[in-house]
Formats: C-alpha cells, structure tokens, sequence
C-alpha cells in the first residue's frame, strides 16, 4: 500500500470510526489480504485463502478466551467439571480448531504445532504449497490470572509445493513468506507482516466480526525506555547478559541515558507487542539451565524476529542473528533478544565484550 494511503487509513480507522459504524470503506484484514494479493499478478490466491483460515482459528480462540471462565475452558485437561464432563484447556482446543481450520483450507501440506510432538502431516487430498508453524495459544499459563495471550504463526513456501517431504520444513528462519500473532487482552490486535518492510496492525470489531487495520505501517523505535525480561533468572545469567541489562539499569553518564524502566509480562505476545509498539528490548536468553533459552524457533521465535526485522529493528540470539538459524528439530529453542535496532545493536555489543554460554568463552 503506499504511504498516503496509510496516512488515510490511520486517519479513517480511529476508535470512534471503529464503534460508531458510520464508515462504509474500510480497511479489513480479508480487503487488506486480497490486495496485496493484486500487487503480485501472478498470484494464484492460495495464500489468501490460507490467511482466511488463519484468520477464523484467531477469531474462534479469541472467542474462547473472552469466555473461558464462564463456560470452563479453564484449568488443566483431562479435569472433569461439575457435570463430570470432560473439560478441554484452553490450549488444547484451540490447537483442535487451528489444525482443522488450516487443513480444511488445503493450502498447506505440513503443520507445526507447540501443542504436537510430531510434524502434522496433512491428509494427500488437502494438500497444499505451504508450511506453516503456530503456538496456538502462546503464555498460556497466564490465562488463570486473565493476563493476555496469544497465538502466534508463520508461514513457509515449500519448494516442492504439495509434493514436499518433511526435511522442507526445517530451514533457515530467513525464508518465512508470513509472520504473525493475534494477541487476546483488552482488545483483540492481530499483527501481521508478509515482508517488504511493511508491518499491519488491525483490530478486531466485535460487531462487525472483522479485524479492521488500526495500526498501519509499525515501525520499532531504534532506541526505547524499557526492558522486559524474567530477572528470575538473572543468577544463572552469562556476563554478557549481566553485563547488558546492567548498562540499562545503571547507565554511565558519558551515556547521557536515563535508567530503563522495566515490565516483564511473562507472555510473549503481549510482551513483544508493547516492545513494537514502544521500542526497548525484549528478551528471553540463554542461561546455565538452559543454554538455549526457552523460545521454541519455529513458532515463536522465527515469526517474531520476521515481524521485529520487517518493522525496522532487530533480532539476536548474542551472537547470530535469529532468522540465521537452521533448526535441528521441529521444537528447537533459542535465546532471543528483540527490539529498537540501536538497542539490540548494544546487545550484540555486550556479547562480543564479554563471556556468554553462546561462544563458550563462558564455562
Ligand atoms: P508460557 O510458558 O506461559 O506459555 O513460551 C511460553 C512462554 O509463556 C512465553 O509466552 C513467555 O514469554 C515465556 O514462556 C515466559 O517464561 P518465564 O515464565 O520463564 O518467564
């Protein structure tokens, strides 16, 4: 889309626009979708039918979780609830409803899902040419405290289309086509990016049942305020992650910075969307426990980076750049430090001066 015609869109999509109804030409993901469809003429539209059940499955869980505590979707599964009926978590019908969704499209040929040991293998009749890889229902353990949550997805091309073997599927975070997440909090936002620098932001209308962009063209600002990460973990840190999230705690005056401050939500996509939104830094990096971190690649980390990137910033690992790695297995982890370019250019910095777990300096 070009850039007056963001300036339209941000100005026609205001709160008040959205509630009161009175715009008949507005911008939803579906309209947003098609057309950028039309900017390739070679199109065939599979991608934008594969979009469309994406779009459902992030519709159907947000449903769900609006009404979780009400018709007990909540708690552990496998638990029975008053009426000794079965309850299904929460995360766990919303993998259900993704992997049916996404298969009845017949636009992808693989799924990787948080919520499945093995690559889903979609039946030969509904094949399709994609990929695609999702945390259904991201920082779920926060959903008893009515914290926000999210699903995350990407998605790949597979070279050999409907044809492809699995070992398509395990390859460098630099060839994802889609990245996204819908987050459920106060509202329902779903972020979305399919390159070229451009990342949307829309917002569900409850009404209209449709996401309507409201955040056109994000940009991370180079240099935030804030840091989120679990300082929990900050005894089993290397000295490159020490020395990092000191500096922003206690800057040295040549600096001329203020103290950052700090907000760890402890749920991913909420965490990452205010960090797009504000700038700062948002990590989860590798630590004596776990020398990988805790972020799985396919389907956290790698759509992440993407949207991180095609926003302006940057994502790191310490050492490598995020969208560098090849996972070995469908649920590989890595450590993740995401953000404003200049902020994570300063991580970068700190692991090239000191000790970390990532180059062995650190043992
Ligand atoms: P959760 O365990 O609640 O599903 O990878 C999952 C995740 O949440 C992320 O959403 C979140 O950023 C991270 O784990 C939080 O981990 P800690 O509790 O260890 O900080």
């Amino acid at each position: 889309m070009l850039s007056h015609a963001r300036i339209f869109w941000q100005f026609v999509y205001s709160a008040k626009t959205m509630t009161d109804h009175k715009q008949t030409n507005i911008m939803t993901l579906t309209r947003y979708v098609l057309e950028q469809q039309r900017l390739h003429p070679d199109a065939t539209g599979d991608l934008s039918i594969a979009m469309n059940a994406v779009q459902v499955g992030c519709k159907f869980v947000e449903a769900c979780v609006r009404k979780a505590r009400l018709i007990n979707l909540v708690g552990l599964a496998g638990n029975q609830n008053v009426q000794g009926e079965d309850q299904k978590k929460l995360d766990v019908l919303s993998n259900e409803m993704f992997v049916n969704a996404l298969q009845a499209s017949g636009k992808f040929s693989f799924m990787v899902s948080e919520e499945v040991d093995d690559i889903v293998v979609v039946p030969e009749e509904l094949r399709g040419k994609y990929c695609i890889t999702f945390d259904p229902l991201d920082g779920s353990s926060n959903i008893d405290a009515g914290v926000n949550v999210g699903t995350i997805f990407g998605i790949w091309r597979l070279p050999s289309g409907p044809k492809a073997t699995v070992d398509e599927i395990l390859v460098a975070g630099s060839e994802i086509i889609v990245g996204g997440y819908c987050m459920y909090g106060s509202s329902c936002n779903l972020i979305l990016t399919f390159g070229n620098n451009q990342v949307e932001g829309f917002t569900l209308d409850p009404a209209l049942g449709e996401f309507i962009l409201t955040h056109p063209d994000i940009k991370i600002p180079n240099r935030g305020k804030i840091y989120s990460v679990n300082e929990g973990n900050s005894l089993y840190w290397d000295a490159a992650t020490r020395a990092y999230f000191e500096s922003l705690k206690f800057p040295t005056p040549e600096s001329g910075r203020k103290p950052y401050s700090s907000r760890y939500i402890g749920s991913m996509v909420a965490d990452v969307h205010r960090t797009l939104l504000y700038g700062g830094v948002f990590a989860y990096p590798s630590d004596r426990k776990s020398r990988q971190g805790k972020l799985r690649i396919l389907y956290e980390s790698f759509p992440m980076a993407y949207i991180t990137e095609q926003a302006g910033g940057k994502a790191t690992t310490g050492t490598t750049r995020v969208l560098d790695l090849v996972p070995k297995h469908i649920h590989d982890r890595c450590p993740i430090f995401l953000g404003g370019a200049d902020d994570i250019s300063d991580v970068e910095k700190a692991f090239k001066e000191n000790n970390n777990w990532l180059d062995g300096t650190q043992q």
